[in-house]
């Protein structure tokens, strides 16, 4: 039976007012034992994070890294950077970064064994574009990024695929339940396939693409839909609270 996760994404949003927020879902989460809840803020509230987070049901994660440890990459933080906050989980893939910053499925890849290294758990994000879909390449897509940016010693302890359709991102549209039940129906069999029954069917399988109150409880009804990478309603408790709560 694999654990419910709701994890949010506040992406380039929130200063140090903003961890109010985590301190709120701490307190209010604090007897949560059935579902994994993590907040991935902006780089520089991940310290404070993780110390408010500190024996709270909350767990922090970054929502990048670079795939070396150290060296001379202006501008971008490590994965044993981010183990050092406290922080444990890392978003990487995600379609934001590929779209603007370029990243390639083998790039994905070696951050996410970067991240493996670091002891950090990886949510690996996939999904296919608005064209991939009108051109009925959706599955094709998929596969394309598991086989370029999945390691093949994914095990479900360190391991945590997003299905975020590029088109659902922020724009209020969100897939339907028959288009997430076939996708992450695929990405389950493909993992089985690749990795074999115990470890394919211990990764959790995240939909994210405008989830909110009013349509949580809905996506979590497929089979193989174990939680949510939530943006825009991760940034108020009032918002991500009915959201971790429709997990249950
Ligand atoms: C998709 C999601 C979080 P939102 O990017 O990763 O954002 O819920 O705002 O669509």
């Amino acid at each position: 039976m694999r654990r419910k996760m709701a994890a949010g994404n506040w992406k380039m949003n929130g200063d140090s007012a903003a961890l109010g927020v985590i301190s709120e879902l701490a307190t209010t989460h604090s007897g949560s034992t059935d579902t994994d809840i993590v907040i991935c803020p902006p780089a520089p509230l991940l310290f404070r994070a993780s110390e408010i987070a500190r024996d709270s049901a909350l767990t922090i994660g970054a929502q990048d890294c670079h795939s070396a440890a150290s060296g001379a990459h202006t501008g971008d933080i490590s994965a044993p950077m981010i183990a050092d906050t406290g922080a444990t989980h890392v978003i990487v893939g995600h379609s934001e970064r590929r779209d603007a910053c370029g990243e390639s499925d083998s790039d994905v890849r070696a951050k996410t064994m970067a991240a493996w290294d670091a002891g950090l758990t990886a949510i690996l994000c996939i999904g296919e574009s608005a064209a991939d879909r009108e051109a009925g390449k959706t599955l094709d897509v998929i596969a394309g990024q598991l086989k370029g940016s999945m390691p093949d010693d994914a095990t479900g302890d360190r391991l945590v695929i997003a299905y975020e359709p590029i088109w659902a991102i922020g724009t209020g549209a969100v897939a339907t339940t028959k288009q997430i039940d076939e996708v992450h129906d695929f990405i389950r069999a493909h993992l089985v396939e690749r990795l074999g029954d115990a470890a394919g069917n211990a990764i959790r399988l995240l939909y994210g693409g405008s989830v909110k109150p009013a349509n949580a409880a809905e996506i979590f009804k497929c089979g193989n839909v174990d939680g949510a990478l939530v943006g825009g309603a991760s940034l108020k408790a009032a918002d991500f609270t009915p959201i971790i709560r429709a997990l249950v």
